[in-house]
């Protein structure tokens, strides 16, 4: 997400180091890059041209302190202008009343289902009981796609395949949340493929029947300035609460992200970045033009990662370390859970100075797959002690997980640095993080 933005961002950043000071004259071109730079991610022109602006007037009236340099400087009004752009302040999803309800809304294939049971995901381990509402009538298999989501959630799904009224639907499933000690009712709606007068009808006359607290407009951020537009249309009619902006994992340029605000005056409050459930996050403005910059988001990783692992495991891996206990078996634990905060290329974005390198590296789930497939043609013994992987059992085993032996030995040599990280970053804590990408490194 982002890539080409930030990487143009930066270049026309960097144009201005070695100034010794800002005057209009010698931010005329990296201004002009600026603008250059938001427009080609698909962000309107007029938009692009205020945030300039704006930047130009605060780097034209601020001393340049002799310990930051004009780059330095620059970056941070940069990061300034483009959080003021996204909103500011990241806001808040309302669950109010008995049962809270939050309504779905979008364009066909937007993500609306799949945020449906992202949501009851987030809000489940947030301690609601969340019930998903299939009220998309016209595709029977959209039914079938939200059970089956519900079913791995483990989160009830309300269904009427007889029922051909979204309303009626939506009113039974509120009783029945009322009777269930249910407290929050999120309602995936059917889409079109482009805004139908039916459709508005339709999703304004369930919002105005159910009252929900919150009203979320899903789109596909890689419609780009179709996106705005089409947030433009649905606010006209639905006047809803929030946005939502899906498949930012993809090569979406971005400029939804950062044009919906100041054109639909409407916050985004989630960002998606993958089809699994876990890839849904808050959207904070700061942290985003942070990202936006290669500057990575820290407290997001961390906050990933806190869900995913929990201090009694911490403390056991810990442990392990410590008496040299870490083996193979561990490795493989470990690959899971990193696969559970979320796709990788995701998370080495989130980290400082990293996320600009992330099209460059070979970051894909394939690196995990070779080393999952080493692992399980080991015996039990040799994940417990990978010191006793001499040729012969090498060999076997490259031929048993359809490798070669270079591959298997390349496997041992990560493990190896990975175990020396793992010590060092016991006793130094965050450095972890700059060693990260080089382990990764894919095997084939
Ligand atoms: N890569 C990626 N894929 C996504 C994301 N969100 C949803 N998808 C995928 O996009 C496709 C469409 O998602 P749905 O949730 O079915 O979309 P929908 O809006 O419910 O579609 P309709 O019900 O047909 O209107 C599915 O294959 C999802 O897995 C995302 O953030 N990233
Ligand atoms: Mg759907």
């Amino acid at each position: 997400m982002f890539q080409s933005l930030s990487k143009n961002l930066e270049k026309a950043i960097k144009s201005l180091k070695g100034q010794g000071r800002i005057t209009e004259i010698n931010i005329a071109s990296t201004i002009k890059e600026i603008r250059r730079s938001l427009v080609q991610a698909d962000v309107h022109y007029k938009v692009a041209k205020q945030v300039t602006d704006a930047i130009k007037q605060k780097a034209i009236g601020t001393n340049v302190l002799t310990s930051v340099s004009p780059g330095q400087l620059f970056t941070k009004l940069v990061q300034d202008a483009l959080t003021d752009l996204m909103g500011g302040m990241h806001s808040e999803v309302r669950l109010t009343g008995h049962p809270a309800i939050i309504l779905v809304a979008g364009l066909q294939g937007a993500g609306k289902t799949t945020l449906t049971a992202k949501l009851a995901h987030y809000y489940k381990k947030k301690n609601k009981t969340p019930l998903l509402v299939a009220c998309d009538v016209y595709r029977p298999a959209a039914t079938d796609q939200l059970k089956k989501l519900g079913t791995e959630l483990n989160v009830s799904v309300y269904t009427e395949p007889e029922e051909k009224n979204p309303h009626t639907i939506a009113q039974n499933a509120i009783q029945a949340a009322k009777q269930n000690a249910i407290d929050l009712v999120i309602v995936d709606t059917a889409g079109r493929l482009a805004i139908d007068k039916e459709m508005m009808q339709e999703i304004r006359m369930l919002k105005e029947s159910l009252k929900p607290s919150e009203t979320l407009f899903v789109v596909d951020a890689m419609a780009g300035q179709d996106a705005v537009t089409t947030a433009q249309a649905f606010n006209e009619q639905l006047n809803f609460d929030g946005v939502v902006l899906t498949k930012l994992d993809g090569d979406a340029r971005g400029g939804a992200a950062l044009s919906i605000r100041s054109m639909v005056d409407k916050p985004i409050k989630f960002i998606s970045t993958g089809e699994k459930m876990q890839d849904l996050d808050l959207f904070h403005p700061d942290r985003m033009a942070s990202r936006i910059l290669g500057m990575g988001d820290v407290i997001s990783f961390v906050e990933r990662a806190e869900e995913v692992y929990n201090e009694e495991q911490q403390r056991r891996l810990e442990q392990k370390i410590k008496t040299n206990q870490f083996n193979l078996e561990d490795l493989v634990k470990q690959i899971e859970q990193i696969k559970k905060i979320g796709n990788l290329k995701e998370i080495v974005s989130m980290l400082p100075g990293l996320g600009k390198i992330t099209q460059d590296l070979p970051l894909d789930e394939d690196v995990f797959k070779s080393c999952e497939v080493i692992i399980a043609s080991m015996t039990p013994k040799e994940r417990k002690n990978p010191h006793i992987i001499d040729r012969s059992r090498r060999e076997r085993i490259a031929r048993g997980s359809g490798t070669t032996i270079q591959e298997v030995n390349q496997l041992l040599k990560q493990f190896d640095l990975i175990y020396k990280m793992m010590k060092k970053v016991h006793k130094e804590g965050p450095s972890f993080f700059s060693s990260l990408p080089g382990l990764f490194k894919k095997v084939r």
